[in-house]
């Protein structure tokens, strides 16, 4: 079993080469020998790129663009480049720990699915060190998603997320949505698709301030979500099947 672990990362000098060092020796011992880590730079200016390939370390590698698209652009082109048999996303900053790698292979293996999501809601701690304020938007924002879309899981947001490398490749060649409302596009087709998407609980071990800007990312996200269910009720099976 190839393990692929994919980074989306902007502007993470800081950390990239701790980044690379830490997901490089958690998948040698998930996998020794047959695993990738995928760093996608999303038009980063400070050169965390060159940090990670700097640091040589087989089994990592860097792809990515020139200017800046957003994370959804990031995780869409890391996972499609990812050639392992099980893909792991997740945060440049290791926010979920790398315990929840070999966690998430099991969680798929043992409810045979196709997806298995980090929900924070799920674990009793996950929202330890949240500010009050954040925990509220982000249950406001599942409510919405709720009613908006149908969305059936109880989050959304969550960085860490685990796919079968067929289906993961297969929703991610269908999505279009740059923002950070990519997440929802991407339950949302693998469930059109029929894939088995599941949730596992997380929580946040490594804190740091978030880059989300509460009001104008809410409003640019709702009218992704609109315009992803529009589109996602258009997409047919002939498309789908290609
Ligand atoms: N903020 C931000 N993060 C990006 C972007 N592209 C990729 N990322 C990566 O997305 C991950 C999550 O970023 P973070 O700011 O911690 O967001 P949060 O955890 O959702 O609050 C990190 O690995 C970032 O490096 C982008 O355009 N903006
Ligand atoms: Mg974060």
């Amino acid at each position: 079993m190839k393990l692929s672990v994919c980074i989306p990362m902007y502007n993470e000098s800081a950390i990239a080469r701790s980044a690379a060092e830490t997901f490089s020796s958690a998948c040698e011992r998930i996998a020794a020998g047959d695993w990738e880590v995928v760093f996608c730079d999303d038009g980063s200016t400070d050169g965390c790129g060159d940090i990670v390939r700097g640091c040589g370390i087989d089994g990592v590698r860097v792809v990515g663009y020139e200017h800046n698209r957003g994370k959804g652009h990031a995780v869409k082109t890391a996972v499609l480049s990812s050639t392992g048999d099980i893909v792991i996303v997740t945060d440049c900053d290791n926010a979920y720990g790398t315990e929840k790698l070999a966690e998430a292979v099991d969680v798929l293996d043992r409810e045979s699915a196709d997806a298995a999501i980090g929900s924070r809601l799920l674990d009793p701690d996950g929202y330890a060190g949240y500010t009050f304020f954040r925990k509220l938007t982000s249950r406001i924002y599942i409510i919405v998603l709720r009613l908006l879309a149908g969305f059936r899981h109880s989050d959304s947001q969550c960085g860490f997320k685990a796919w079968r490398g067929e289906a993961g490749r297969r929703v991610f060649a269908l999505c279009e949505t740059d923002g950070w409302a990519y997440d929802i596009e991407a339950i949302l087709i693998a469930e059109k698709l029929g894939f088995r998407v599941v949730e596992m609980p997380v929580r946040v071990i490594n804190h740091r301030e978030s880059k989300v800007r509460p009001f104008r990312d809410a409003i640019r996200m709702t009218a992704d979500v609109c315009r992803i269910k529009k589109r996602i009720r258009r997409l047919d099976a002939a498309k789908i099947e290609s």
